[in-house]
This record gives structure tokens, sequence and C-alpha cells, in this order.
């Protein structure tokens, strides 16, 4: 079974655990391929952060934060996705040598599947409820798997109906979720596979490790962090967004040696 890991490089002031680290391009080029070296099949390269209630922006100052670092990272050889909602970022970074568009928007901005179609690039289709700026104020779910699983399928078709095939699917822990919602969505993981696409997660020092962990720092939800990132391959994910790609990838080796019969193995 391989499982993949995407390396988060956040080249942005504010994200929530890791904003004004990598801010200028060539600090943002080294850590990015230090997540390459340390394992990441590729690095996804964000300039907006996400986090809720984060302020949306400019699509100028978004391509002025990825494009140069796209292009250093590509340039030594480092496969590249882009973390934006918007089209023309994602074409852009496209353009610079990127291989796949992660939008936690779903593919819902028109123009978004084309860009990646135009390109033949894949896509991370992640469900999110509402607008980062509003989505925690709307977590509560009659039938969150049930609700996520619908909302996947419509962004699953936008990408389909164009013809892209390499599309990962991303239930969006966080996204308009509370802890309750996060961990009904990594227990019944499984209930997603049949979508018939591979399961991409991204739990890394979200809050809901902070509140399972008693952490308060981003920084500090590391183990906690490694442990939901196990709880999602034993629910069939194939791929984990990570911060601390090192750790996770050990801990990747060591599980999947002494526990190869996991759900929806790949
Ligand atoms: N989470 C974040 C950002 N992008 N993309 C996908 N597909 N899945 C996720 O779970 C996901 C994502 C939020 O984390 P981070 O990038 O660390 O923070 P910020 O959005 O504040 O930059």
């Amino acid at each position: 079974m391989n499982v993949r890991i995407a390396g988060v490089l956040n080249v942005t002031p504010d994200s929530f655990s890791d904003g004004g680290r990598d801010a200028s391009a060539a600090a943002a080029i080294s850590r990015g391929l230090t997540l390459w070296a340390e394992g990441a099949a590729w690095v996804d390269v964000g300039g907006e952060s996400t986090r809720p209630g984060a302020a949306p922006v400019e699509e100028s100052e978004e391509l002025r934060r990825v494009l140069p670092v796209i292009e250093g990272l590509v340039a030594a050889g480092a496969p590249v996705s882009i973390d934006t909602q918007k089209p023309h970022v994602a074409r852009a970074a496209l353009a610079a040598g990127a291989r796949l568009v992660n939008d936690v928007g779903g593919l819902r901005a028109p123009g978004m599947a084309e860009a990646a179609a135009e390109f033949g690039a894949g896509v991370v289709v992640m469900h999110m409820r509402g607008e980062p700026q509003t989505m925690q104020r709307h977590t509560r779910y009659d039938d969150v798997v049930g609700e996520v699983r619908a909302g996947l399928e419509r962004g699953l078709r936008r990408a389909t109906d164009l013809g892209i095939t390499e599309i990962w699917l991303d239930p969006g822990l966080g996204f308009g979720k509370d802890t309750q919602g996060n961990l009904t969505l990594l227990r019944r993981l499984p209930e997603l596979l049949d979508l018939g696409f591979p399961l991409y997660v991204g739990a890394s020092r979200k809050s809901f490790i902070g509140e399972l962990t008693g952490r308060d720092a981003p920084l500090e939800r590391g183990y906690g962090s490694v442990g939901a990132a196990l709880a999602a391959v034993v629910g069939g994910a194939s791929a984990l967004r990570v911060h601390d790609v090192a750790a996770t990838r050990d801990a990747l080796a060591v599980f999947l040696a002494a526990r190869p019969a996991v759900v929806g193995a790949a």
C-alpha cells in the first residue's frame, strides 16, 4: 500500500500554525525542498490562509507570494500542488509547473475545473461548508457524512465532466466541522471509498487535535497530528496533507509494516 504525503508550505503571514515562517521566497523554497527531502510526494504551496475567519487575499498578492516559490521548487525538480480557490492563480501556477490543483472550494469557482483540465492536471476536491470567514458558525449537521459525500459528488462530477482523471477526494476536516464532526468523518471515512477515488485527508495541527490533546499552540500538535494521520490511513486515506513530513513518514513506515491489512489498500 502506498500512502502519499503532501507537505504543507504556506507562503502567508497569517496561516494558523506556520504563518510568517516562510514569508520570503528563498525561505519558502528552502523549506519546500526540505519537505520533499523528508519524504513528501509533493509540496502543497498556498498563498492564502483558509483558517476560520481569515481575510481573503487579492489575486495579485496571492500570485506574488506563490509564483516565485513554485518556480524555484519546480526548477529543483520537486513536484508541486497549488492550494488556491482562484482559477487565475491555479492557471498561473500550472503554467509555472505545478501538477495538481488543491481547491478547498471543491471546484465551485467557475473556471477552476477548466483550468486543471486545460493543463492536464489533477485535482484535490475538498468539502467545505460556506466560506472560511463564516464556516465555523455552521458546524451542526443532521448527517455529516451524507452531506460531505453529496458535496464531494458534486465536485467530482465537475472534474469528471471535463475528463480530469487524477482526482483526490477530501472530507475537509475543520472546514465547517467541529471536533465531533471531524471525528465522525475520520471514523466513517471508509463510507467515502465507494465514490471510487482516492481519499486525501488534512488533519495536521488543526484545532480538534488541540482539543483532544489539550495543546493550544498549533506547533505543539505534531504528535496528535501523526495519530490523526494514522487513523485516516486505517479509514482508507491514500494521501495525507501534513506539516510534519518526517514524523508522519516514519510513523507510516512502521505502521504500514506492522499492520498491512488496512481498509482500502491501494
Ligand atoms: N487544510 C488547510 C488548507 N488547505 N487543503 C485540503 N485539501 N485539505 C485540508 O484539510 C486543508 C487544505 C488548512 O491548513 P493550513 O494550510 O495549515 O492553514 P491555513 O489555511 O491557515 O494556511
